[in-house]
């Protein structure tokens, strides 16, 4: 009898971003970056390996992917049968748990999950090590979801040395994260692509490097001595940092829309009104604004009156992957 195992895995919001791939086969990154992990975007993932099966299954939130939309889950699932030995087809059946159908779905929980369920669906026992080196072959950002809190992934230089490493796994910090869903369609530049596009053509990259480096060395300490406002200004500058690869590639592009600039303007609003809350944003529109849980009430109240209140989220810090019976 195949097992059969699920796998729960939530996603995480990046403070020092991860923008740049040393090698993009392997996934190995330019730097390192740290994230927090956030309890309400996460993805369930089954899968059982079938000896009857003629190709891998796959499906997402009940609708079956054809072939080419499932070639990453593919190619992912080779490389559990090459760790594994085992040579059946799987069936994967995955479903993200997102509170609206806007476009917070990631990557990150989604290559967590997979990568949980398809080693011990295939027999693996891998640590939490070898499962985030596991997570980062799928997608980088995943590297990062094995575990809970904050999470620092260590660039390395090859397969072996490349991982993510738990910061503060229990997060004893009242501190939220309000996401706004300010466009919940598919982003037209992938992370894949624009990230590779910045590595390759925009003057700035040899500086993000020197800039994540020292945000990482400020950041650290700053969450331990629970320092808020230097983790803010840390995660919001480097964020605007990132994002001023995307407008200094060739040919430049944006992930912001109008809304998207709006909002930060109202973040700027509420600090000057005495509210420190700070924004950070990935490969696409929707702000994520970093706040203290005190604040949550006004924020939320603002940011409804702004956007409506199907496009207000709040998060707190989330646990790493589970294993559900
Ligand atoms: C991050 N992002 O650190 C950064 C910040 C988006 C902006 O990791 O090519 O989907 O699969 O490794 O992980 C999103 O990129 O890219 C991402 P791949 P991924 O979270």
């Amino acid at each position: 009898m195949n097992a059969t195992v699920t796998a729960r895995a939530h996603t995480n919001i990046a403070l020092v971003k991860y923008w740049g791939k040393a090698d993009t086969d392997l996934i190995i990154p330019q730097t390192g970056s740290l994230s927090l992990t956030l309890d309400q975007f996460y993805t369930d993932t089954t899968v059982v390996f079938d000896d009857r099966l003629t190709a891998d299954e796959v499906s997402v939130n009940g609708q079956r992917l054809s072939t080419s939309q499932a070639t990453k889950v593919h190619n992912f699932l080779n490389l559990v049968r090459q760790q594994s030995s085992r040579t059946s087809f799987a069936r994967v059946t995955s479903v993200n748990h997102v509170p609206t159908a806007a476009g917070l779905a990631s990557s990150a929980s989604a290559f967590a999950a997979l990568a949980g369920a398809a080693s011990r669906a295939a027999g693996l026992t891998l640590d939490r090590t070898a499962l985030s080196r596991l997570a980062r072959r799928g997608s980088g950002s995943a590297t990062r979801s094995v575990f809970g809190g904050f999470v620092e992934w260590h660039a390395g230089h090859d397969d072996l040395s490349s991982y993510g490493v738990p910061f503060v796994e229990d997060v004893d910090w009242p501190i939220a994260v309000v996401a706004l869903v300010l466009d919940p369609h598919h982003k037209k530049i992938s992370s894949r692509q624009g990230m590779q596009s910045s590595v390759n053509t925009s003057p700035f990259y040899p500086a993000w490097k020197q800039i994540v480096a020292d945000d990482l060395a400020a950041i650290k300490p700053a969450i331990l001595a629970h320092d808020f406002t230097t983790v803010g200004e840390t995660l919001e500058s480097n964020a605007m940092r990132m994002h001023a690869l995307t407008l200094s590639a060739w040919p430049p592009y944006s992930y912001f829309n109008g809304d998207t600039l709006g909002a930060m303007q109202t973040v700027k609003e509420l600090r000057a009104q005495g509210i420190a809350c700070y924004y950070t944003l990935d490969a696409g529109p929707n702000l994520k604004v970093f706040c203290q849980t005190a604040d949550v009430p006004a924020l939320t109240a603002r940011f409804t009156q702004q956007f409506g209140a199907n496009n207000v989220i709040v998060a707190h810090p989330g646990p790493g992957i589970q294993f559900l019976d």
